[in-house]
């Protein structure tokens, strides 16, 4: 018989996981649920056939110049890969998969949350109710602006920003995106989208705008000081993809003078770090990243690791290559 790979899982996965991955490799968890030191992963990546990281471990090239020669593969539990340096990767002919497809529902019902929580004031509201001051109930208090009717620029029109478009559809608002790509005529007369091919047009036209590109060098503050400023004042920014792509400051800035309405956020430029200034605001909803965080598709993200290994393993291409330097 084959010989099992080595599995090297860098955080806590749902124990269900755990359990086939202990059977069908020879899986090394971190039983700690800690992101791993520097120096466990140079370890792992010394002596692993796979890898299996998440998005607290920076798989950075220092890392990956310390691979040993069997690290064939990196397994990421998670569809974002801006962690790992690919290009390292390709270099020494390491596959690099993810979990894509799985957590596109998941996702684009946490933005919808948010585009439906900052314009209704719901975190707002909770917050005065458990401070015990809520005085009761007045025709003028605490009024948001409703979402029906309004304007909503997607940017990154893939499987997330589609999902968020048909959600936000439901809700009687209009939908706009901008996109490397225009989709394709039938998709978009279903989705009933109009296509931006300028950024800066687009946002200077929107109620509420929402993220959903990955962060790449390209990316990286494509929601820039410059281009945050072209937004009208009563407009709102949803993110639940990467702080990368929203300027952290310039929005805290812009928010703190009123010069954005609001905004919801479920990611960060510096994670787990939250820009201190953003606390203090009462017009912004932050979560801690759980745009993805549902039981089921975490399940759904680990059996795609599982088959991912196991396709490999078996000497076949895996499913969700992000680059194909093997092959
Ligand atoms: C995951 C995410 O929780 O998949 C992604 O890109 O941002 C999250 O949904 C995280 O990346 C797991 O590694």
């Amino acid at each position: 018989p084959q010989k099992k790979p080595l599995v090297v899982v860098t955080r806590k996965l749902p124990d269900a996981i755990e359990t086939r991955m202990m059977e069908l490799f020879d899986t090394r968890l971190n039983l700690d649920d800690k992101p791993m030191s520097k120096a466990d992963l140079i370890e792992a990546v010394k002596t692993a056939d796979v890898l299996v990281p998440t998005i607290t471990d920076r798989i950075d090239a220092a890392i990956l110049s310390q691979a040993g020669p069997n690290l064939k593969l990196i397994a990421n539990f998670g569809t974002g890969v801006d962690h790992i340096d690919l290009a390292s990767a390709r270099q020494r002919s390491v596959t690099v998969t993810n979990t894509p497809g799985v957590l596109t529902e998941d996702t684009a019902d946490m933005t919808m949350a948010l585009i439906l929580a900052v314009p209704r004031r719901l975190a707002e509201g909770e917050r005065l109710l458990r401070s015990e001051k809520w005085n009761g109930w007045s025709p003028t208090h605490m009024l948001g602006h409703r979402i029906w009717g309004k304007r909503l620029g997607i940017i990154g029109m893939g499987r997330i920003g589609q999902a968020v478009a048909r959600r936000a559809k439901a809700f009687g608002m209009s939908i706009h995106y901008h996109n490397r790509k225009r989709l394709h005529p039938e998709l978009e007369a279903e989705l009933e989208a109009t296509y931006w091919e300028s950024l800066d047009q687009m946002l200077a036209r929107m109620d509420v705008v929402t993220v959903h590109c990955p962060h790449t060098p390209a990316t990286f503050h494509l929601l820039s000081a410059r281009r945050l400023a072209l937004l009208q004042p009563h407009a709102y920014v949803i993110n639940t993809s990467r702080g990368e792509i929203v300027d952290e400051n310039a929005l805290t800035r812009m928010l703190g003078r009123g010069e954005l309405a609001g905004a919801g956020l479920d990611v960060f430029e510096h994670e787990p770090a939250v820009n201190p200034k953003l606390l203090g605001l009462d017009n912004v909803v932050l979560l801690p990243h759980l745009g993805s965080a549902t039981i089921e598709g975490r399940m759904d993200m680990g059996e795609k690791v599982i088959i991912n290994i196991k396709t490999f393993a078996d000497g076949h291409n895996p499913p969700d290559r992000v680059l194909a330097s093997m092959f």
